[in-house]
C-alpha cells in the first residue's frame, strides 16, 4: 500500500537500486507472502538444510540435555520453528523460553502454539529486531542462558556483520552463556545451486516477490516479468547469491524515482554463506564464542555447534 510503507524499506530500495552494484538487503524478502514462500522452500526436497538440521537436532538431544545446565532460560533469535523449537524445549526442560522476532504477529501465534504444547513453561515473547540492541525480560536475567539460532540464518549475514551479531548475542546473554547455532557447510556446487534454484520455482517466486512488494508498498511500476531469478555460487566469498536479472532493457519508477536496467544487469537480493568446519569455528571465535561441541550429519552437509561465551 503506497504511503504506509516502512521508511527504512523505501530508503534501502531507493539507495540499493541506485548503487553501482544494485542490491536490496535480504530482510525485505520477508513480507507475509515472502515468509509463506520461505516456509514452502523449507519443505522442498532440494532444500536440504531444514530436514538435515531437524534430523540432527533429534539425534543430539540426549547429549544436549546433559550438556545444558538445569534451570537454563532459552533465548531464540527468531520466532521459532514449529518442529525444531519443541524438540529443544522437550529435551532440556528450560526455566523459561524467550523468542525474539521482529514480526509481532508471527511471534504471538508461535508462542500460543507452544503454550498449548508446554502449559507449564514460562514464555516471554520479545517483539524486536534481534540484530539491534534490545532488553531481555527481567524474569530471565538471573538464570543461565542458552541462545538458540538454528536454520543457518547466520549465513545470511556477511562475515563482518555476522561477527558483530555474535558479539551482540554475547553481550546480551552474558559471560558463561551457551549458544546453539546451525551452520550450513560448503558442498558440491550443483547441490548448492539446486537448493536455491529448483524446478518447482518456489525460490524464484520468493525472490521475485521482492519486486511485487516494491510495486505494492513503494508505488513502483517494475515489470516483474522482465526479471528472472538467478542463484550464483561465489567461490571467493564462499556463498550462494540470489540475483534478479533483467531479461531485456527495462525502465521503471519507484516512489517517483526513475531507474533503468540493461538486459543482463542484476539486483543482488541475498547472500547465504557456507562455512567449512574450521571456518565456522573461526567465525564463532571472532564473535566471542568458544566452540565446545560440534555435530554434523553423516554426509557432512550441515553442522550444529554448541559454543560458550
Ligand atoms: C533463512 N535463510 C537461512 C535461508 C538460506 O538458506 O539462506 C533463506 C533462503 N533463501 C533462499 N532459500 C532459502
Amino acid at each position: 500500500m503506497p504511503g504506509t510503507a516502512d521508511p527504512q524499506f523505501r530508503q534501502d530500495v531507493l539507495a540499493g537500486l541506485s548503487a553501482p552494484i544494485p542490491a536490496v538487503p535480504a530482510r525485505w524478502l520477508y513480507d507475509l507472502r515472502g515468509s509463506e514462500l520461505f516456509d514452502e522452500i523449507t519443505r522442498l526436497p532440494s532444500y536440504y538444510p531444514t530436514e538435515t538440521e531437524t534430523a540432527l537436532l533429534k539425534q543430539i538431544m540426549p547429549e544436549l540435555a546433559t550438556a545444558i545446565p538445569r534451570g537454563t532460560a532459552v533465548v531464540e533469535f527468531g520466532a521459532g520453528s514449529a518442529t525444531k523449537t519443541p524438540l529443544l524445549l522437550e529435551a532440556i526442560a528450560p526455566a523459561a523460553y524467550v523468542p525474539v522476532d521482529i514480526s509481532g504477529d508471527y511471534l504471538g501465534s508461535s508462542a500460543d502454539m507452544l503454550r498449548e504444547r508446554f502449559p507449564d513453561l514460562a514464555i516471554y515473547p520479545v517483539a524486536a529486531d534481534f540484530a539491534r540492541p534490545f532488553e531481555l525480560p527481567g524474569e530471565v536475567l538471573d538464570p543461565p542462558k542458552l541462545g538458540f539460532f538454528p536454520g543457518s540464518t547466520i549465513g545470511n549475514f556477511v562475515p563482518r556483520t555476522a561477527t558483530d551479531l555474535l558479539r551482540h548475542f554475547r553481550d546480551l546473554l552474558g559471560t558463561g552463556s551457551l549458544l546453539l547455532i546451525g551452520m550450513d557447510r560448503v558442498k558440491p556446487i550443483e547441490r548448492l545451486l539446486a537448493a536455491y534454484d529448483e524446478p518447482e520455482g518456489v525460490t524464484a517466486s520468493f525472490n521475485l516477490n521482492l519486486l511485487e512488494r516494491i510495486n505494492r508498498e513503494l508505488d513502483g511500476d517494475i515489470p516483474v516479468d522482465a526479471f528472472r531469478h538467478e542463484a550464483r555460487w561465489n567461490d571467493m566469498l564462499s556463498r550462494i547469491e540470489m540475483h534478479l536479472v533483467a531479461t531485456s532493457d527495462v525502465e521503471f519508477t519507484v516512489s517517483g524515482k526513475p531507474f533503468a536496467f540493461k538486459a543482463g544487469e542484476s539486483i543482488h537480493t541475498e547472500n547465504s554463506h557456507k562455512y567449512p568446519r574450521r571456518g565456522a569455528r573461526l567465525l564463532l571465535l571472532a564473535g566471542g564464542w568458544t566452540p565446545v561441541a560440534e555435530w554434523e550429519d553423516p554426509a557432512g552437509d550441515f553442522s550444529i555447534v554448541l559454543a560458550q561465551a
